[in-house]
């Protein structure tokens, strides 16, 4: 029986700061997950290396549902974005492992496709509303049948969403860039920059906004209700979800679509969410839910609810996520639509994936596994730097969510 021989754990900065685990077996087959927490790299990396290294030298890498179980149920410490990230990359580098096994793509493994290609949405991002036209202009040129769009709100300096250089990054200080926060300027701003987007490019592809956790229930609720006209494919986050039940107060007002889910990490987080219809879209990602056998299991219960997938695909979500995400959207019969940024060339440099775009849609490589490989030579070059997300203080100088 061929065992679980190495694992390692690479932290390295190309372009952005990651978190990568390889699992290598005795026969010399490779498998690599993504461990990447944005800001808080160093405590999955140590989980890994401290506490669940030790526990996979010589156990059976085929038994993928059987390691989940062990790891999940084995800490007692049940659920949290650290223990979830770690199991994550376990699970995706068994999969990995498995396909490369078999000799075939993960997706071939998970039933085989559902579809021709997985659709995504980009970032649309300006300063003001003419610059964010500019920026939608641009995408849709190079393809794009979605666009998620935000603009910087009028005196409220670093709205978040708004990319500065070529790749949006809100982990940019090496400590938390403090941002201010006016929820009444963005209430009064947001439903115009998105009308402006439909008048001048129409309907004939998804638009998406993202609340980034900004609103109370009843603020989305009025904000859902003034953009119906826009008919957005989504809005995202409009309130923190660890309050589950706030989301019944917003459907009862507005008809605009609500997808949740890149900060939860297990199928409890959503559970009520999913079984009561209180959302249209599930975004958890195989990086932070549990790899790809949890999330399965959340999009198999979403699908009985006809709640479709979304998942979270920004740029601290590793190409290894990206790929393992795209095999698995191939495959589930409730998808709706995958995040995508482009990640920096020294990514990319790291990183060699497989991954395809083209008319608006990603395709895996055919490669067996999950067809990204980690060339650890090149991440030596980039160092890992610590870099926070921002925290955002409303204009009196109180803590908002961010
Ligand atoms: C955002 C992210 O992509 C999104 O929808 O909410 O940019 C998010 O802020 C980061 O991934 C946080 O690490
Ligand atoms: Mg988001």
């Amino acid at each position: 029986m061929s065992t679980i021989e190495r694992v390692e754990v690479f932290v390295a900065g190309p372009g952005r700061n990651f978190v990568t685990l390889r699992v290598t077996t005795s026969d010399g087959v490779t498998g690599l997950g993504d461990a990447t927490l944005n800001g808080r790299e160093l405590a999955v990396a140590s989980y890994l290396r401290d506490h669940v290294a030790p526990l996979l030298v010589g156990k059976d890498p085929a038994r993928i549902e059987d390691m989940w179980q062990y790891l999940y149920k084995g800490v007692y410490w049940r659920r949290g974005p650290v223990t979830m990230t770690a199991i994550s990359a376990v699970d995706t580098a068994l999969w990995d492992i498995k396909g490369k096994v078999a000799g075939l793509p993960v997706y071939q493994l998970l039933g085989g496709r559902s579809r021709d290609g997985v659709l995504v949405y980009c970032h649309a991002s300006g300063t003001d509303t003419e610059s964010l036209l500019d920026d939608v202009a641009r995408f849709r040129e190079s393809g794009y049948h979605a666009v998620r769009a935000q603009a910087a709100v009028p005196g409220i300096a670093g709205s978040y969403g708004v990319r500065k250089g070529a790749v949006y990054e809100p982990a940019a200080t090496s400590l938390p860039d403090e941002q201010p926060w006016s929820t009444e300027a963005y209430l009064r701003y947001a439903p115009t920059y998105l009308e402006a987007v439909r008048d001048r490019f129409g309907f004939d592809f998804h638009l998406l906004h993202d609340v980034h956790h900004r609103l109370t229930p009843i603020e989305a609720a009025s904000f859902g209700k003034s953009v119906e006209d826009v008919r957005l494919l989504w809005m995202e986050d409009p309130t923190p979800a660890e309050n589950q039940e706030a989301y019944r107060l917003i459907r009862q007002h507005t008809t605009t679509p609500i997808a949740v889910g890149e900060v939860l990490n297990s199928i409890w987080d959503v559970k009520q969410l999913i079984t009561e219809q209180l959302i249209d879209y599930v975004r958890t990602t195989v990086v932070h839910a549990g790899g790809i056998t949890h999330l399965r299991r959340i999009f198999d219960l979403a699908a009985l609810y006809q709640v479709r997938t979304g998942s979270h695909g920004a740029t601290d979500l590793s190409p290894v996520t990206l790929a393992a995400a795209v095999h698995l959207d191939l495959t589930v019969p409730n998808f709706g639509i995958q995040e995508y940024m482009e990640h920096a060339p020294e990514t990319m440099e790291v990183f060699r994936s497989g991954v395809t775009f083209s008319d608006g849609m990603l395709n895996p490589s055919e490669e067996p596994g999950l067809g990204v490989e980690y060339d650890e030579k090149a991440a030596e070059r980039f160092p890992y730097d610590p870099r926070y997300l921002p925290v955002a203080r409303r204009l009196d100088g109180s803590v908002h969510d961010w």
